[in-house]
Formats: C-alpha cells, structure tokens, sequence
C-alpha cells in the first residue's frame, strides 16, 4: 500500500469517526488517530531511504492504520453505535491489521535480503583462494634442536599434503637472516609470512613493510615484542606458564631446598625470556638459583656450559633447570664425564622430545615439560583464511601442553612423533 493511499484513509477514517460523532471517548479517540497520523507521517518521510528502510516505514504506517481503526472500533461499540456501524468499523480494523501484518512480513524479508547481500560477497571474497593457491613464507630461525626438526618437518609436510607453495630459509638462528628472508618474500608478493623469531626485538622495522605491501604475518611459535597491530596472529607455546611448571617440578623434587643452575635458551629468546621468568616466579625460597648461563638451545654448546658448571660448583649441585631436552642431553654427556651419577643432580627440562623421553628413562631427568613443534597444520589453516582477508580471533593462540614422567617414558617413547 502507497503512503499517500494510507494517510488518505487515515484523514477518511478520523473524518468517518467525527461524523459519527460518537461520545465518550471522543477526544481521547481523536488523540490516538492523532498520534496514528504523525506515525504515517513519520513512517512516510522515512520511505523516502534505502528500500528495507521504506517497506519497514510501511509496516509502520500500515501499523499505525490498523491502531486508528480498532480505536475506532472500540469507542463506536463503547457509544453504544448501531451494530451495523459496529461491525463496519470492526471490519475495517480487521483489513488494516491484515495490511500491517503483510507490510512487516515485507519489511522484515527486505531487510534479511539487505543483509544476505554483502555476506554473499564476503562468501564470494572468501571462497577465493584454496590451499593450492597459497604461498607462504616460512623463514625458519634454524636447525638447533629436534624440537626444531620436527617444527620444520611439520611445515614441509603439511604444505605438500594440502598442496601449499612453502617458501622455506633456514636462518642459522641469526635475526639478520631472518629478515633478509622476509623481504625477499615481500618482494616476491607471497601470500602470508609465517614467522618463528630467534629473538623477541628488533621486528618493527620488516612487520611494517610487510604490513604496508598487504601480507599478513603470523608469528609462530617464541613471541616478538612488536605492537600486535604489525602481525596478524600468533600461535606458540605459553612460555611463561612452561617456566611455571618447570618449578613446581623442582620444588617437588627439592623439598627440602638446594642450589640450582639454569641452562637458558638462546638470549633474548621469546622461549628463553618466557621460561627464565615464569621459573623465578614459582620456585620456592629455599631454592638458589646460583648460575645461570645460555648453551644456545643446542647440544654441542649446552655440553661445556654444565662442564664449566660442574667444576665451578663441585658437589654444591642439587638441580638443574634446562631449557631443551638438546642442552640436558649435552649436558649429561658433561656429568657422565665428571662422574656424576643419574638422579644426582635432579633435571627438569623442556621440549619431550624422543631424547628427553630417552634421558628419562636413563634416570637421568625427573620431569618433562611438553612443548609441542607439531604447527604446521595450524598455521596453514591461519594462512588460508587471512590471505581470504578473514581474521585469527583471538589474535594469540596458545597450544595445549601437559608434563611427561619418566615412570611412563618406556611406554610412551614409541609413540612420539618427535
Ligand atoms: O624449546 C627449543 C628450540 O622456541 C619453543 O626452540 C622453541 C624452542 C624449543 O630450539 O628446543
């Protein structure tokens, strides 16, 4: 219905009532067709927009309408009017109300079709892209550790089976080669970056050109101190809550208290920082931290770090935290040398790689704190959507991780993937 037809029959319909001239709730009457009229009015300028906003106008003239009659309706029939004008008036309440309901129906179908139209383009923008279109950027931090291997491993792998172009450098754990990678990527215009940081500093500079030439980055598994706005997710291991556990199984395992040494990862390390901190937070008080130097997260320099230890501090040691299961593999290699037996020195490390698992089950490391490499199939599933222009919510995904025991090492070795 035309708002020029709807505001024609409310003037009919006020002009019918004052001729009928019906008592008692005369005025009030008035004021309600009144306030019916100014609705169509109002509903009427506002026709005048975008197509959903006219039908919803009309739905509210019709509305308006339908209230005005049936107001009519009820004085006729309370003046006591003759039952034939009664029933008019009931009647023509009754069409108006049909005529609201069809306009709502309209409004409310015009509107879903408004807002249907651009989630189909975004539809559309979104099915543009699949795994086999994809190139991503992978500029690896290095080859220090199994854990590294595996996190490697997981990239290769993931890319050929879902058909992902992988763009893969291997930085020997210097930041300079990192970036040097990335702006190569950024040149060649790939897809999305996957960045594994060797050191938390330093990124503003190449996130921004990335950021400036359109390509998302994730910043996969150690943590960068750059403002989150220059990369798009990160998704890694909490370091923090790592370090947190690694005390609670020195505690444990030095009730009575002692003197530890702390092997750290890489300086400057997102997983160096994170698990040095989250350590020093948990560990008891009667428990000395009395060295503390970095064997780099590898085996070949985690090995004369603990020799260096073990002469410096001969027979004063009762633990040691180790960042990797690399380093306390090194590391052992030194104490067996020194004489030191499994279980003298209680061990916890990190990562529950196969060589962890194997120390575990030699006697020579008490707990285990699980961090998993296996990102790859994560990570691509990330790139897809944002090279689709969709967003990683949250920003920060953290994966899941336990604490492995060495009376359950023998059984669960065979099954680890690393
Ligand atoms: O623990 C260590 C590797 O960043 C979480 O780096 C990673 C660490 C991992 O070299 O083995």
């Amino acid at each position: 219905m035309k708002f020029s037809k709807i505001l024609l029959l409310l003037v009919v319909l006020a002009m019918a009532f004052a001729f009928t001239g019906c008592g008692a709730d005369t005025s009030a009457l008035e004021s309600q067709i009144a306030a019916a009229a100014s609705k169509a009015d109002a509903a009427a300028a506002a026709a005048e927009d975008a197509s959903a906003a006219a039908v919803e106008a009309q739905a509210a003239a019709a509305e308006a309408m339908a209230e005005a009659a049936d107001a009519k309706a009820q004085a006729a029939e309370a003046a006591g009017a003759a039952s034939e004008e009664v029933a008019a008036a009931k009647a023509a309440a009754e069409a108006a109300q049909a005529e609201a309901e069809a306009a709502k129906a309209e409004a409310a179908a015009a509107k879903e079709a408004a807002a249907a139209a651009p989630a189909e383009e975004a539809d559309m923008a979104m099915g543009e892209k699949t795994y086999a279109d994809l190139t991503v950027c992978y500029p690896q931090l290095g080859a220090e550790s199994d854990w590294r291997t595996a996190n490697t491993a997981s990239f290769k792998q993931t890319a050929e089976e879902l058909g992902v172009n992988l763009i893969f450098s291997d930085a020997q754990q210097k930041q300079e080669n990192q970036i040097s990678a990335m702006r190569a990527c950024i040149q060649q215009g790939v897809d999305v970056i996957a960045l594994p940081p060797v050191v938390e500093d330093g990124w503003d500079a190449v996130l921004t050109e990335a950021k400036d030439a359109g390509i998302p980055v994730i910043v996969v598994d150690r943590s960068v101190s750059a403002d989150e706005s220059l990369y798009d997710a990160h998704i890694g291991s909490d370091m923090v809550v790592e370090g947190q556990r690694s005390a609670d199984e020195m505690n444990r395992l030095l009730p009575d208290g002692g003197k530890i040494v702390e092997l750290s990862g890489t300086t400057g390390s997102g997983a160096a920082v994170g698990r040095a901190e989250g350590f020093r937070q948990n560990l008891n008080d009667n428990i000395e931290i009395i060295d503390s130097q970095t064997g780099n997260f590898t085996t070949a320099e985690g090995k004369p770090v603990m020799e260096a230890f073990l002469k410096k501090y001969e027979g004063e040691i009762d633990g040691a935290f180790i960042h990797n299961d690399n380093m306390a593999i090194g590391a052992v290699e030194a104490m067996k040398a020194a004489g030191v037996e499994p279980g003298d020195i209680k061990i916890v490390s990190v990562d529950g790689t196969r060589g962890g698992f194997q120390l575990m089950i030699d006697g020579w490391v008490q707990a285990d704190v699980e961090c998993n490499p296996l990102l790859g199939p994560q990570v691509m599933e990330m790139a897809l959507l944002l090279a689709n222009g969709g967003k990683v919510e949250p920003k920060e995904q953290l994966t899941n991780e336990t604490i492995y025991y060495p009376d359950e090492a023998e059984e669960l070795l065979p099954s680890r993937l690393y």
